[in-house]
């Protein structure tokens, strides 16, 4: 059986959700409501001592990392194989999904600078110190403290950015060889980059593709017209959040053109 520990509107969670829904395998979810701070529980800490979601319980086994998750899951079925055959392939399919940690984190610098800072404003003075003891890694202590205090002013912010450029720059170039990240077919590799231009889209963001890249634009069109990624988000989020998140990041980066360099 397998069990996946998840959060709603987590962007690693939609990535394995979204592989799931690719491989079509039957499995049951563990709602994580990491808004809440249920990732800090004892019994969470127990399935993972980093309190992070995604983690995979197959029959009992726990394997951790999205990326790591989404190819298992690939191997647990011949429905719709994801990782291709050939090693060279598979090796750049990996290689993907190692950049997708650097992805990841100008992700989260983004989401915290912005609809995730106003849910952690909202907390008590109280609370917020609660919940920065309990996150057990202090780097990520550091740059969560910068972004609530600063907002779109945080340091971290242009260097995200810069990042996230960088990252439309590495699709576009894999994507003058074919529709797909690696070719003609789809592929792992396109599983585990969307759900980062999803994010990015709904937080107001997708101008950093649309601006200079038609093919990455191309290919975020084909991505979102898979049935995969409506069954990963829809389910979780409803419009009327989306349109929410969809504000405040507008209002954080898109207003007045601060971030014209990027947009
Ligand atoms: N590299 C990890 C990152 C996992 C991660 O950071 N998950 C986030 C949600 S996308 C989380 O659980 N955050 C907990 C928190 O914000 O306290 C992966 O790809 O699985």
């Amino acid at each position: 059986m397998l069990t996946l520990y998840h959060g709603a509107n987590s962007v690693c969670s939609i990535k394995v959700r979204l592989v799931l829904d690719e491989k079509q395998l039957d499995w049951t979810g563990r709602h994580i409501d990491l808004p809440k701070g249920e990732q800090f529980s004892e019994a969470f800490r127990d399935i993972n001592p980093r309190s992070i979601v995604p983690v995979l319980d197959h029959d009992g086994r726990l394997i951790h990392e999205s990326s790591v998750i989404c190819e298992y899951l690939d191997g647990l079925s011949a429905h719709n194989p994801l990782m291709p055959a050939a090693p060279v392939d598979c090796a750049r399919t990996r290689t993907w999904g190692v950049y997708t940690l650097e992805y990841h984190d100008s992700v989260n610098t983004l989401t915290f600078s912005s609809y995730q800072r106003q849910m952690l404003l909202a907390k008590s003075p109280e609370d917020l110190e609660v919940r920065w003891q309990s996150i057990p890694d202090p780097i990520k202590v550091r740059k969560l403290k910068d972004l609530v205090a600063n907002g779109a002013d945080s340091d971290y912010v242009p260097v995200a950015l810069g990042k996230l450029a960088r990252m439309c720059a590495e699709m576009d170039a894999a994507l003058a060889h074919g529709d797909w990240l690696m070719g003609d077919q789809y592929s792992l590799a396109d599983a585990l980059v969307t759900p980062y231009f999803y994010r990015i889209d709904c937080i107001g963001l997708s101008g950093l593709w649309e601006t200079r890249y038609p093919r990455t634009t191309a290919w975020f069109a084909r991505v979102s017209q898979r049935p995969s990624l409506a069954a990963a988000t829809a389910p979780w989020l409803d419009e009327n959040e989306i349109e929410r998140i969809r504000a405040i990041g507008t209002d954080t980066f898109v207003a007045g053109g601060r971030f014209s360099d990027y947009l």
